[in-house]
């Protein structure tokens, strides 16, 4: 705060018209012009002279009383200048107390302008930043739109050539596929022909036909009972000794296992192809039928030989030395005996994985025949909701349900999980004995001989 005495700053001069100089000083008396009269001495008497007053101090009263008073002199103008002073006194402490007032509100308004000014500046340099900065944007969003533009412009065109380029050659191989699978659709619904030179060497089975003379692995004819008709079949004339008659086989998955009962029984599948040798050396997947099998393994004591591979071309095998199948009219029950093999004895002692019941409810020696329409199992027979069958993908000898499942489903690579079965049950080619419930075999053949003592 500025005292009122204190210098002041030139910009505030014009506030200054407010103040106002202060009243001249009165003027100082001095001597009078005029130089003193000589004064005749007055006769008076005595007595008179005593009450005559004399004048005061600056004479305003004349010496003789009848000439009254002299003048307005210096000591009446002195008090009328003091009574004077006194009120403008007061004027003008009052007015400096306004001026001071003025210039303290004068500086403060001083100071917000200022402010105000700085505010003002700042705000304009934000502004001008701002526009800087939105034209440098402005501009290069421009640049990059035209450099978009002109590389759309350049490229889409041959981008869209090569596609409908490449849409064409998908076109014409999807044509070609198209009619690829017509021709394969033509020629599966024509009959199956497989053209094979029989050989000339027949018998009742294959034992019969390798002491025949025939030994070379192929297909032949056989005729186990002179009241039916002679049918081919894949002989394996080299396998321990030759003379098995394969009754089952799997190997690649070409032939669906899961049949009805009436197919298992009249068999089905390929018996063996000719892959241009100019004979039917090589077997295909095939049943040969309940009906077939029954009657050659009444024909006299029949072993059967299981053998199998995984898909690391590892092979185990069992032979059971006795092996019968009862006829249809008691849903050729299976009879097996005398195990021989390192792949585990599944259809005499059930799973090796199991215990006590759950193991003995897999054993499948004594078991009927089952098909997914026909319910022979040993789990809940009749029951439409508990089939072994249904659940494990081919026909077999089910019980509840089983440690071998030989015409189950086949999967590809072997291991398998339930998430790829179609009813979360262990459907694959299975023996567990050797590779668990979720293992499917590669390959998998049953082969019968007749028993010969040696
Ligand atoms: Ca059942």
């Amino acid at each position: 705060f500025l005292d009122a005495r204190g210098p002041r700053p030139e910009e505030k001069s014009k506030h200054h018209t407010a103040y106002r100089q202060p009243p001249p000083p009165p003027p100082i008396s001095e001597g009078s012009k005029y130089r003193a009269r000589p004064t005749k001495v007055p006769e008076r008497s005595e007595a008179h002279k005593e009450i005559v007053q004399q004048p005061d101090e600056g004479g305003c009263l004349h010496g003789s009383p009848q000439m009254g008073v002299l003048c307005p002199t210096g000591c009446e103008l002195r008090t009328s200048l003091l009574k004077q002073e006194r009120s403008n006194k007061a004027t003008i402490d009052d007015l400096e107390r306004n001026v001071r007032t003025l210039r303290d509100s004068s500086m403060n308004m001083y100071d917000l302008a200022m402010y105000l000014d700085d505010r003002r500046r700042e705000r304009q340099r934000y502004s001008d930043e701002n526009t800087n900065i939105v034209t440098e944007y402005t501009t290069e969003l421009e640049e990059r739109h035209a450099f978009l533009k002109n590389n759309i412009d350049a490229n889409i065109p041959s981008t869209l050539r090569v596609l409908r380029g490449v849409l064409e050659n998908l076109r014409s191989k999807i044509l070609k596929l198209q009619t690829a699978i017509s021709t394969q659709q033509t020629y599966c619904h024509s009959e199956c022909s497989v053209s094979c030179n029989i050989p000339v060497v027949s018998g009742k089975e294959c034992e019969d036909i390798y002491r025949r003379g025939g030994t070379t692995s192929e297909m032949y004819l056989i005729q186990p009972d002179v009241f039916f008709k002679p049918y081919k079949v894949y002989c394996d004339m080299t396998t321990r000794n030759g003379g098995w008659t394969l009754i089952q086989n799997r190997q690649d998955g070409s032939v669906n296992f899961g049949r009805k009962w009436n197919n298992y029984v009249r068999g089905f599948g390929n018996i063996a192809f000719d892959v241009g040798k100019g004979f039917c050396e090589t077997p295909g997947e095939y049943w040969l039928g309940n009906d077939r099998i029954s009657l050659l393994t009444k024909q006299g004591p029949t072993e059967l030989l299981f053998e199998m591979e995984d898909w690391n071309e590892n092979k185990v095998s069992a032979l059971y030395k006795l092996f019968t199948m009862q006829n249809e009219a008691t849903n050729y029950r299976l009879a097996v005996s005398n195990y021989e093999g390192n792949s585990g004895n599944a259809l005499m002692e059930g799973a090796s994985q199991l215990l006590g019941e759950n193991r003995t409810m897999t054993i499948h020696n004594g078991m009927m025949f089952s098909t997914y329409d026909r319910d022979n199992d040993g789990w809940f027979p009749g029951d439409p909701m508990k089939q072994c069958s249904k659940e494990d993908g081919g026909g077999w000898w089910y019980n509840r349900c089983h440690a071998a499942n030989p015409n189950g489903r086949y999967y590809w690579g072997g291991a398998y999980t339930w998430h790829m079965t179609n009813h979360g049950t262990d459907d694959g080619i299975v023996w567990m004995n050797w590779k668990g419930s979720w293992y499917s075999m590669k390959r998998m053949s049953m082969k019968i001989r007749p028993s010969f003592q040696p």
